[in-house]
């Protein structure tokens, strides 16, 4: 293992003494944002969570070894890269990009087992993937819902993003055995927008709730993860009522474009930072530094 995973220093050390470390995924910087706007991103987050209190650990697969914690001449090269020019990785990819000893960057899913394999079991995203809306006919549904609940790690995101089809995703999450859990707020909060329409299964007020909760998970000898849904800071939302005509179109073009597979998702956050004129970039940025907040607060009370 030991030639497969390198620890940036401070990780390492982290680690071996019990402090809090936030894991944080890289294909938001390398498919989810455009650059340079992904390596400020990218910076900002991981000062969020020292802010905080916690060792970020940013997670890529570069020329076939995994690192966890990413320096700064790294994490630059990453976001500067086109994201044609990597691959993005899910748990499908992981060893491939391995043994071919190709540069990756990964997904919510990847990024679990990876962070897990150190040792660290919170981590920091946007939102999740999740079921695609019509995937009753195309199968889409992201593999980041099956990661959830296979590996013990606690993920916190925005909810998962206004584009996918979130009933079907709140079912697959309970039918996986995924606690979906709301924090602050009744309502499941859908990414861009502190509102979907659906009550979220669960509620938690306190980071040190969120702590307890996985221990006994793992106490009982259950296995996986936790969704902890952050609603995005309401002075950074775009409301639901706004979100819905963007993404309707950008779903209507990638649907005549033909787009499918890995490209879904990139696409359609494209298209909707164009349609929004950027607001919809504003808003991620916004939500996943919230969530990086919290990460950091719950990796704390895990201690
Ligand atoms: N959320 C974002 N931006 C992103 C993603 C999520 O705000 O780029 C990425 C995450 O890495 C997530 C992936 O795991 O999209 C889901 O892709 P797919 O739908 O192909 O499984
Ligand atoms: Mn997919």
């Amino acid at each position: 293992m030991k030639d497969l995973l390198s620890l940036a220093p401070e990780v390492e050390q982290a680690l071996a003494q019990g402090a809090p470390v936030v894991a944080l995924e890289s294909t938001i910087i390398t498919h989810g944002m455009p650059y340079p706007q992904n390596l400020e991103v990218a910076r900002n987050v991981e000062a969020t969570v020292r802010e905080a209190g916690a060792i970020p650990a940013t997670i890529a697969i570069i020329a076939g070894r995994i690192h966890v914690g990413l320096d700064d001449a790294a994490l630059e090269n990453l976001a500067a890269t086109p994201g044609s020019e990597v691959m993005k990785l899910s748990r499908a990819d992981l060893a491939v990009c391995l043994a071919l000893g190709k540069t990756g960057a990964t997904t919510v899913a990847a990024t679990m087992i990876c962070a897990a394999l150190a040792g660290i079991r919170v981590f920091a995203t946007g939102g999740i993937g999740g079921v695609h809306r019509g995937a009753e006919q195309s199968f889409d549904i992201s593999a980041d819902l099956q990661e959830l609940a296979r590996t013990p790690v606690t993920v916190v995101a925005a909810g998962a993003k206004a584009i996918l089809d979130l009933p079907k995703t709140l079912e697959v999450l309970e039918t996986l055995g995924v606690p979906v859990i709301a924090y602050g707020q009744d309502e499941l909060p859908a990414f861009w927008s502190r509102q979907s329409g659906l009550a979220a299964p669960l509620r938690m007020d306190d980071p040190a709730q969120i702590a307890a909760s996985a221990r006994l998970r793992a106490a009982l000898g259950l296995a996986g993860g936790q969704l902890v849904a952050n609603p995005i800071p309401p002075e950074a939302e775009i409301p639901r009522e706004v979100m819905i005509p963007f993404v309707e179109r950008a779903l209507s073009e990638a649907e005549a474009q033909g787009i499918a597979a890995k490209s879904v998702t990139p696409f359609l956050l494209q298209r909707i930072f164009e349609l929004t004129e950027g607001r919809s970039l504003e808003a991620n940025i916004a939500l996943v530094l919230n969530n990086a907040r919290l990460a950091a607060r719950i990796a704390a009370a895990m201690i």
